[in-house]
C-alpha cells in the first residue's frame, strides 16, 4: 500500500479565478480540501468570488433564480466565502477556503453603478467538489492572527501589521459578514468612501485588495496577507436582515494604519 506523500503547511498551488464584465471562468471540478483561490480583475467593474455551497441537488441556475430582486440567499445555499472585490486591472490578496465534497456555485454579487448585482447579469457558474482522500481540516494553513467578525464590527486578536501573514477570519456573528479591505488613496478619508459607497458611480478614493466574501455564521476562511504601508478599512457592504441597510451603516467598519 502506498501512503499519500506528506501535505505543505501551505497549499502548493493557486487557483486563480479571471473575473471580466461579467463572467467568471475558473476549473468547473476541484479537489476537496483547502484550496486558496485569487482573482484577476480584467474588467472595468469591481469583483469577486463567492463560494455558496448548494444542498439538495440545486444547481449555481437556481441559485441565480431564486436570488433575483433583492431576495436573501434561500436555505440550501450556504455562503462559503472566497476571494473579495479587487480592483480593475489588479489581483485580489489570496483566500483559503475549507471545499468539502458536493455541488458549489461561483458568482459575484458586487452591484455596478446601475444598482444591479454582478449575478444577475449571468456573472455565475457551477462547481463541483471531488471527495479528497485527506481530512480538509488538516490542511488549513497555520496562522497569527484571528479576525473575528460579529454583528456588528471585528475584533482582531492581534493588531494587523506589516508582519502579518495569514490570519484566520471567521464569522460569530448570527447573520452572514464579509471583509472587503481597502486602501485608502494618499488625502483621501473615511468619510470620502462611504460617501463613495452610496453611488458607486465613480472612481473610488481606494484601492480595493480582496478580503474574505461573504461567510455564512459560524464559518471561517483564511486570509494571507502581504501589506505595504497605508491607511486601510475592512468593511461590510452586506444588506443587514432587519433593515436591508448595508452592515457598514451599522458600523462595520475598522480602520488601521500599516506604518
Ligand atoms: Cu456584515
Amino acid at each position: 500500500m502506498i501512503a499519500p506523500p506528506p501535505l505543505p503547511a501551505r497549499p502548493a498551488h493557486v487557483v486563480y479565478v479571471t473575473a471580466t464584465d461579467y463572467g467568471l471562468s475558473l476549473p468547473d471540478t476541484l479537489n476537496a480540501g483547502a484550496t486558496t483561490f485569487r482573482v484577476v480583475n480584467r474588467g472595468r467593474e469591481l469583483h469577486h468570488v463567492l463560494f455558496v455551497r448548494l444542498a439538495g441537488g440545486h444547481s449555481a441556475a437556481d441559485l441565480a433564480r431564486a436570488m433575483k430582486g433583492d431576495a436573501p440567499p434561500p436555505r440550501w445555499a450556504e455562503l462559503d466565502g472566497g476571494p473579495n472585490g479587487v480592483s480593475p486591472g489588479d489581483t485580489s490578496l489570496a483566500t483559503t477556503v475549507a471545499l468539502r465534497a458536493g455541488h458549489y456555485a461561483a458568482l459575484c454579487m458586487i452591484p455596478g453603478p446601475d444598482g444591479v448585482p454582478h449575478v444577475a447579469k449571468g456573472m455565475i457558474t457551477d462547481l463541483v467538489v471531488r471527495p479528497a482522500a485527506y481530512p480538509v481540516a488538516a490542511a488549513m494553513p497555520a496562522n497569527d492572527a484571528t479576525i473575528t467578525m460579529f454583528d456588528y464590527g471585528y475584533r482582531s486578536s492581534t493588531p494587523i501589521t506589516r508582519a502579518t501573514r495569514e490570519v484566520v477570519v471567521r464569522n460569530d456573528g448570527a447573520q452572514p459578514h464579509e471583509i472587503e479591505l481597502a486602501r485608502l488613496l494618499p488625502g483621501k478619508t473615511m468619510a470620502d468612501l462611504a460617501a463613495w459607497a452610496q453611488k458607486m458611480d465613480s472612481p473610488p478614493p481606494a484601492e480595493f485588495i480582496g478580503g474574505v466574501s461573504p461567510l455564512a455564521p459560524g464559518k471561517s476562511n483564511d486570509l494571507a496577507l502581504s501589506l505595504k504601508p497605508g491607511h486601510y478599512a475592512m468593511l461590510c457592504f452586506l444588506p443587514d436582515a432587519k433593515d436591508h441597510a448595508p452592515h457598514i451603516a451599522h458600523g462595520m467598519v475598522h480602520e488601521f494604519t500599516v506604518q
